[in-house]
């Protein structure tokens, strides 16, 4: 049976932390889609665990990790992070990760396009992470991108880099810094060192399958950033939802135990893009500081603001969540007043047009009518006590409880779990 965990708002809701607690319970650990771009953190033991390409997995010593075939594979982010784990005191790491073999390769390249493709938009930029994840996708998209297993047959895989290479010299000229002889040089060394952990993911994850393993898919990025259905074009260039599971790890639907939807109790985005609820005053600075809200990958400071309920109905009417882990309960614990955007007096979910009074129940897609549409919010009385030490839902002030309820009737998906601090027994199962 397979277990997905995905993020629901714009990522960094908190997705490594419940991997970590829910691995002792899998064999599998598998990351679908993505690349290093990715940012999850993991506190245990007192020790602090950043994660970018690899699965979380990796902290529990009895659990496999697989990178699935939706991943876009940057080689020398792999040995470095695995290097970083091993010097944190991970062991055994090496036998511990699989990749799978129909991983696009994220070159450097990307990388130099990426940057270069941002200052081309100016003040439209998507605030990308750098790690050239828009390119490497597009590569794959124009089918002239080089698959892991491309990587083995030296003759290929070199005639294919120095084509990409050529094309986007074409495009940029000398504005392009990238020399394609060094990045095929590094490959002579990768190359011999890399097999050991290359695998066909489909095979794999049959027999898995067929043995009843249990599988712990680890969403990467979130909803919101999701190709298909974010804030197109200020969204990462992978399925982030639901549908980047099954394309990118194979993953048999009909053994699928529960879709585990993460939710910040308040909402951050990093990087560009609409953001209703953001709030640039006084109480987005407070959750940014207390909430310690800083990128995992590039360090950027994330944009702050209440908790969106809307996007979280939208990421669930997209996702089909079973269930839900709110996270972040804690940073909320001094707040006066705390606000949930909801609909203007009804429980039916919707967005009030200014110009002609309408309520509209869908998150639009179209963003310029989106930024036109007013933000109704309900106010929460705060709690103004700490929850970090609290084991059982009924430890918890009743104003917490009262804003956790909401959440869970009008979202309508049971919480299951609530984070109330960084560390792995911060978690109240709520059942
Ligand atoms: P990209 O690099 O092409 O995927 O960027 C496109 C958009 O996706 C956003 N994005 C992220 N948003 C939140 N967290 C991410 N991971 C890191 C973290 C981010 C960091 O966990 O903190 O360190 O800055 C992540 N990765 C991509 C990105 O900001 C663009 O808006
Ligand atoms: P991910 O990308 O969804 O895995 O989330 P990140 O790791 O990028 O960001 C979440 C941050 O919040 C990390 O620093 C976590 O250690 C921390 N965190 C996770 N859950 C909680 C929680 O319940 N309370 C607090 N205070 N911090 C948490
Ligand atoms: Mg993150």
């Amino acid at each position: 049976m397979a277990t997905i965990i995905l993020g629901s708002q714009w990522g960094d809701e908190g997705k490594g932390k419940l991997t970590d607690i829910l691995c002792p319970k899998a064999q599998i650990c598998a990351r679908a889609a993505g690349g290093h771009n990715a940012g999850h953190s993991i506190v245990a033991n007192g020790v602090s665990y950043s994660f970018h390409l690899l699965p979380s997995g990796l902290v529990n010593p009895n659990c496999m990790n697989l990178i699935g075939s939706g991943v876009t594979f940057h080689v020398p982010s792999f040995f470095k992070e695995l290097a970083e784990l091993e010097e944190k005191g991970l062991t055994d790491v090496h036998n511990r990760i699989l990749v799978s073999d129909r991983c696009q390769v994220n070159f450097d390249l990307h990388a130099a396009v990426d940057g270069l493709e941002e200052v081309e938009l100016g003040s439209r930029k998507i605030g990308t992470t750098g790690r050239g994840i828009g390119p490497s996708y597009s590569t794959k998209a124009g089918r002239s991108g080089v698959r892991v297993h491309e990587i083995f047959n030296e003759e290929v895989f070199e005639r294919k880099l120095r084509q990409l290479a050529a094309g986007y010299k074409k495009r940029f000229g000398d504005l392009l810094k990238y020399d394609v002889e060094e990045e095929i040089a590094r490959f002579k060394e990768y190359r011999p060192k890399l097999a050991h952990y290359c695998t066909d993911a489909v095979q794999y994850l049959k027999k898995a399958q067929d043995r009843d393993y249990k599988i712990l898919i680890e969403g990467a990025n979130a909803l919101m950033l999701d190709i298909d259905y974010g804030t197109y074009p200020y969204v990462t260039s992978s399925n982030t939802g639901l549908g980047g599971i099954f394309t990118g790890l194979a993953i048999n639907p009909r053994k699928l135990d529960k879709i585990i939807g993460v939710v910040k109790a308040y909402t951050t985005r990093v990087g560009e893009g609409i953001f209703k609820t953001e709030d640039l005053g006084e109480d987005g600075t407070q959750l940014q500081a207390i909430g310690r809200e800083w990128g995992v990958s590039t360090g950027r400071k994330r944009r702050c603001g209440w908790l969106d309920l809307v996007v979280v109905k939208y990421s669930t009417n997209v996702n089909h969540y079973t269930v839900l882990n709110l996270t972040k309960l804690d940073v909320l614990d001094t707040f006066k007043t705390i606000k949930a955007r909801i609909l203007s007096n009804s429980v039916a979910v919707a967005y009030k047009d200014p110009q002609t009074g309408e309520e509209v129940d869908y998150f639009p897609a179209d963003l310029d009518y989106l930024a036109s549409l007013e933000v109704v919010y309900k106010e929460f009385e705060g709690w103004q006590k700490p929850t970090t030490a609290a084991k059982s839902f009924y430890d918890l002030p009743k104003q917490a409880r009262a804003y956790v309820e909401f959440i869970e009737e009008f979202v309508g998906v049971p919480i299951g779990w609530i984070g109330t601090g960084p560390a792995r027994e911060d978690m109240i199962l709520k059942g």
